[in-house]
């Protein structure tokens, strides 16, 4: 059992860049004990918004890099974050965090990351430990701090599994994208950050996480961007929680066969691209852990299917493996398949994301997203949940109605961490007043129709 303020690790201490030299912090007119015996975390009870309004900044700005994170780093950047997201205009985030710092988290964050398998394996949860999985967020860091909150933050006995779409819609994906970072960092093995479609240079380009950097950093938001890339390349792309829950943002995928090329040069091989929804199959936990998940960005084929598809697919009520042609790549599987992966690997649960009430609102026979969850199918092993955690989802609507979605997330508890515990929750009222970065009312509602065209060429 180690204290929350001692390095958890050796993964935080062989990274440590130096500290920032142009921008020494202020000093700080109190130790960080003094400023959090007064702050308003973290108290479950806050879930009325009111105490989440800071008047005065917090102690500690700019923000300077630890070398190595603490709790109380963690805690003064959410401070720093929500106090900066009701008190100054966006690009003013540099002034309280330095592009230096920037730098330092997500150069550290990005080497943890990029040592993960595809698949990561949540084998060490103790007795006393339970798992929480979370779905989208898209850049509603307001939720993402009250789930924190009301579920406890990550620590020795509550392990975090993050199931993507961290940004994009949102106003502040780059916060809660950075805060994640900081949490997988200090806590390696009890935070799990895994990709979603959205962490990609197409769908940033689009809704709006590229022009939300821009907006925040300025004359850096390119260098702070590009680095935001290359960190969503680490991210791997699904987990398995004590040997019986598979997470991963769109779901299933498929096989991918491969046969040796003719001219055998070394380890060359030839795989088959058949668009046939006839010659698709399920794909198994080995293909996916030689995937390639370096890539971000579609034309998705060759080696690039497998992570299309467990970022894009969607569960369907129609039987069988079929192209998702609604969104244009990744599959939709059926009630059939979800019992033949569960059994073939010996699971009881797959926990997926990716729909949210818009998404749903369109897909007739699955339920909709109104409490942030779904049971789509529940088969002879086990069953398929789709969880979605961006309550009032999107923040930036074009309609009046608003779809007044809660969002979800879902405790698992020992011994068999195989019974899922549901909690829905409100979006925080009153949202800070932010401007969209992207069009949301000519960019289509969901993720769906997607132009396949102009991925290939950007
Ligand atoms: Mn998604």
């Amino acid at each position: 059992m180690q204290s929350p303020s001692e390095p958890p690790d050796s993964a935080t201490t062989t990274a440590a860049p130096p500290p920032p030299t142009t921008t020494p912090p202020l000093p700080h007119n109190s130790s960080s004990d003094d400023f959090f015996s007064s702050a308003s975390f973290p108290s479950s009870s806050s879930s009325d918004g009111d105490n989440l309004i800071s008047p005065s900044p917090p102690a500690q700005i700019p923000i300077s890099w630890p070398g190595t994170l603490t709790l109380d780093w963690i805690l003064n950047l959410i401070s720093v974050f929500e106090w900066a997201s009701r008190n100054l205009p966006p690009s003013e985030l540099p002034s309280v965090l330095p592009v230096k710092v920037f730098d330092s988290l997500v150069l550290t964050a990005s080497k943890v990351l990029h040592k993960e398998p595809n698949c990561v394996r949540i084998d060490e949860c103790g007795d006393g430990t339970s798992v929480v999985v979370v779905g989208d967020v898209h850049g509603q860091l307001h939720d993402v701090l009250f789930l924190f909150r009301e579920a406890g933050f990550p620590d020795e006995n509550r392990v975090y599994v993050f199931n993507g779409d961290y940004v994009d819609r949102g106003a502040w994906g780059l916060e809660t994208f950075l805060l994640l970072l900081a949490w997988k960092v200090f806590l390696p093995h009890r935070v799990y950050l895994l990709r979603g479609n959205h962490e990609s240079k197409y769908c940033t380009s689009v809704y709006g996480f590229e022009k939300e950097v821009m907006a925040k950093y300025g004359g850096n938001g390119k260098h702070v961007y590009r680095k935001c890339l290359g960190c969503f390349e680490g991210l791997p792309l699904a987990s398995i929680i004590a040997g019986s829950v598979y997470t991963a943002h769109g779901g299933l995928f498929r096989g991918t066969p491969v046969t040796p090329s003719k001219r055998a040069k070394k380890k060359t091989r030839k795989i088959i691209i058949n668009p046939e929804s006839n010659s698709l199959y399920l794909g198994s936990l080995e293909e996916l852990s030689k995937a390639r998940r370096s890539v971000l960005d579609p034309p998705w084929e060759g080696a690039n299917l497998i992570p299309g598809d467990v970022l894009w697919s969607d569960p369907s009520m129609t039987p069988g493996l079929s192209p998702n042609n609604e969104r244009g790549i990744g599959l939709l599987w059926g009630p059939d398949c979800t019992e033949e992966f569960l059994k073939k690997f010996g699971f009881k649960l797959i926990i997926r994301s990716h729909e949210g009430p818009d998404a749903r609102e369109k897909r007739p026979g699955l339920g909709g997203m109104d409490e942030g969850y779904t049971i789509d199918h529940v088969v002879e092993s086990g069953k398929l949940i789709t969880l979605f955690s961006a309550p009032d989802y999107p923040q930036f609507q074009a309609t009046e109605e608003r779809y007044k979605n809660k969002g979800a997330y879902i405790v698992l508890e020992p011994p068999y961490f195989d019974t899922p515990v549901f909690h829905s929750f409100e979006a925080v009222s009153p949202r800070p007043k932010a401007s969209p970065y992207y069009d949301f009312e000519f960019v289509i509602d969901s993720d769906e129709e997607l132009d396949l065209a102009s991925m290939v060429t950007s």
